[in-house]
């Protein structure tokens, strides 16, 4: 009976973990192109975690890091060849043409950050 339930709980928890890095899909932001897109970085998270912009017009992302372990220090958008290191407390800009449409990641240089960025066309 013990083991069953240890078992039931093991489940639960890998399913657990597969929906947060996995399904969960956080509520988009969709872009004000006149202003910047400020970007929470806390608790293993970005907030938000989900970015609508449009094709081929600038954006100016605004990474806001309150986390100061070292896993939250860099940001990487592998798709466009960018990456910026972070600084604690301080909002950090980075403004670039989304060239590609689609759904392109953002994370830390670990990747337990993650982020994604929608490009529509
Ligand atoms: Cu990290």
């Amino acid at each position: 009976m013990t083991t069953w339930v240890i078992n039931l709980l093991g489940v639960v928890a890998i399913a657990l973990i597969i929906w947060w890095f996995w399904l969960s899909r956080p509520k988009a932001q969709r872009a004000q192109l006149d202003r910047p897109i400020e970007i929470i970085v806390d608790d293993g998270v970005y907030t938000p975690a989900r970015i609508e912009v449009p094709l081929g017009r600038p954006v100016t992302l605004r990474f806001i890091r309150k986390d100061a372990s070292p896993c939250a220090e860099k940001v990487l958008f592998d798709d466009f060849n960018i990456s910026g290191d972070l600084p604690v407390g301080r909002p950090y800009d980075i403004s670039f043409i989304p060239d590609k449409p689609g759904e392109h990641a953002f994370t830390c240089q670990m990747r337990m950050y993650r982020g994604s960025l929608v490009v529509q066309p």
